[in-house]
C-alpha cells in the first residue's frame, strides 16, 4: 500500500521565525549516534523536545486573545501552556494566600471562603472543553472561494483540560441558597471585572469552582487561583479569577450579556443568554498549510464537541458534501468534551473537498454555512458552528474553502 505524505509547512504559516531546523541545537543537526554519549540527567521541570515548537498565536500585538495550535495536537487534551486565552483586562497576579471568594445575596449564610477552605470540600475532576463563542467568525464570514488560514487561525479559541475543583452546587447548599433563587452573578477580580449572570439550573448541574487544571494548579492565564468552569457554555461565562458570587431571582443584565454576547437576528430581534455551545467539528489534518505529496492512504483527523452532551457521530466527506462516511471516534467519548475522530482516506492526486459533520446525543446535526446563515444572518458575532471545508488542490495544497457548504 502506497502512503501519501503530508509535508508540514506549518512553522511558516504560524509566523514563527525562520526554518524549524535552524532553531535546533548544533548537536541535533549533526544527528550524532545517541548510543555513544550519555545524555543529560533528569530535570526538575521538563520542557518540550527542541524539535517541537507549537505556539499560541494572536491577531493583535496586545494579545488579548491567543489561539491554540489545533493542527499541531493529537488526542483531546490541550497542553496547559497551549490552552487558548481570552483576556478583557490582562492577566492579574493573584496571591493564593490573599485570595477569597464571597458568596452572598439570596442565601441564609453569606460566606467568605479562602482557597484552603474551598479545597476542604469534596472535590471533582472532569475533562471538558471551553470555547469562546466568538470562535470561528473568520470562517463564517469568508467571502473568497479559498483562504490560507489554519485551524488555529479560524477555530483556535477552543481547548480541553481536566478541571478539578468543588461543585458549585455544594457551595450553594453550604451557604443555604434560597429556593427562590433563579440566577447568580459571577464576578472576576481582573481589570475588566468580568461579570456574567448564570441560570441556577446550570449552577446546580455540573458547574465547578475550579482550582486545578491538568493535574496542577490553574495557569495564571486560565484564572489562577480559582475560576468558574461552566461545561458546555460559551467561554465568557466561565469567569476567571473569581472573587464574588451573588445569588438572585433574576439575571443581572451586565454589559457582557446586553451590549455583548447577544445575537442579532435577521428579523431585528436578538437572542439573549444563548449560553450553550452547539455541536461543531473541524478537520485538523490535513489542513492549511499542509501539502499532500504522493498519492495513497492518509488519515483524516479532527475534533468534534458539543455543549449539550456527548458526540454520537462524526461524518466525513471527501467530495464536498455529496457523500458522507462515518469516522471512528477515539475513546473516551465524554460529554461536553473534545472528541477525536479519524477516517482513512486514499488521495488519488485529484482535487477534493474535505468536510466533517458532527451529531450529538440530542440528535442535533451540525449545520451547513448556508443553513446557519439563513437563521442567524450575516452580521451575527457569536456561535459559528457551521461545517468547515478544506479544498485539496491537484497540486496537493490544502486551503480553507469558503461557502462551499
Ligand atoms: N475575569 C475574567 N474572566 C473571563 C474573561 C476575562 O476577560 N476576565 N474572559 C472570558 C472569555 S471571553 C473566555 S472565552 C474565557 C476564556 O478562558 P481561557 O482564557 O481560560 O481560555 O474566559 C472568560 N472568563
Ligand atoms: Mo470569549
Amino acid at each position: 500500500m502506497k502512503s501519501s505524505r503530508i509535508s508540514r509547512r506549518r512553522a511558516l504559516a504560524a509566523g514563527t521565525a525562520g526554518i524549524v531546523g535552524a532553531a535546533l541545537p548544533a548537536s541535533a543537526r549533526q544527528n550524532p549516534d545517541t548510543t555513544k554519549v550519555q545524555g543529560p540527567p533528569g530535570r526538575e521541570v521538563g520542557a518540550r523536545s527542541p524539535f517541537e515548537k507549537p505556539v499560541r498565536t494572536a491577531f493583535s500585538p496586545a494579545r488579548t486573545a491567543t489561539f491554540t495550535p489545533l493542527q499541531d495536537l493529537d488526542g483531546i487534551i490541550t497542553p496547559s501552556d497551549l490552552h487558548f486565552e481570552r483576556h478583557h483586562g490582562g492577566v492579574p497576579a493573584v496571591d493564593p494566600q490573599q485570595y477569597s471568594l464571597l458568596i452572598h445575596g439570596m442565601v441564609e449564610r453569606p460566606t467568605i471562603f479562602t482557597l484552603a477552605e474551598l479545597k476542604r470540600f469534596p472535590g471533582r475532576s472532569m475533562i471538558r472543553f471551553i470555547e469562546c463563542s466568538g470562535n470561528g467568525g473568520r470562517a463564517y464570514r469568508l467571502t473568497t472561494p479559498t483562504a490560507e488560514l489554519t485551524p488555529q487561525q479560524t477555530d483556535g479559541l477552543t481547548s480541553t483540560s481536566e478541571w478539578t475543583g468543588v461543585p458549585l452546587a455544594t457551595l450553594l447548599r453550604e451557604v443555604g441558597a434560597s429556593p427562590k433563587a433563579r440566577w447568580l452573578l459571577a464576578e472576576g477580580m481582573d481589570a475588566a471585572v468580568m461579570t456574567r449572570s448564570v441560570p441556577i439550573e446550570m449552577a446546580n448541574d455540573d458547574a465547578l469552582i475550579a482550582y486545578g487544571q491538568n493535574g496542577e494548579a490553574l495557569r495564571p492565564e486560565q484564572g489562577y487561583p480559582v475560576r468558574l468552569m461552566l461545561p458546555g457554555v460559551e467561554g465568557n461565562a466561565s469567569v476567571k479569577w473569581l472573587r464574588r458570587i451573588e445569588v438572585a431571582d433574576q439575571p443581572f443584565m451586565t454589559r457582557e450579556e446586553t451590549s455583548k454576547y447577544t445575537d442579532p437576528l435577521p428579523d431585528g430581534t436578538a437572542r439573549m443568554f444563548s449560553l450553550v455551545m452547539d455541536a461543531k467539528s473541524l478537520i485538523t489534518e490535513p489542513s492549511y498549510p499542509d501539502k499532500l505529496e504522493g498519492h495513497g492512504w492518509l488519515e483524516v483527523r479532527g475534533l468534534a464537541w458539543s455543549g449539550r452532551g456527548r458526540i454520537t457521530r462524526v461524518e466525513v466527506s471527501t467530495d464536498g458534501g455529496k457523500s458522507w462516511q462515518n469516522a471512528t471516534l477515539d475513546e473516551p467519548v465524554l460529554p461536553k468534551c473534545h472528541t477525536r475522530f479519524r477516517l482513512p482516506w486514499q488521495w488519488n492526486g485529484g482535487e477534493a473537498v474535505l468536510m466533517s459533520r458532527a451529531t450529538d446525543e440530542t440528535g442535533y446535526v451540525q449545520p451547513t454555512t448556508a443553513e446557519l446563515m439563513k437563521v442567524r444572518g450575516p452580521n451575527t458575532q457569536y456561535h459559528f458552528n457551521n461545517i468547515r471545508a478544506w479544498q485539496v488542490g491537484a497540486d496537493g495544497v490544502v486551503r480553507l474553502a469558503g461557502g462551499a457548504a
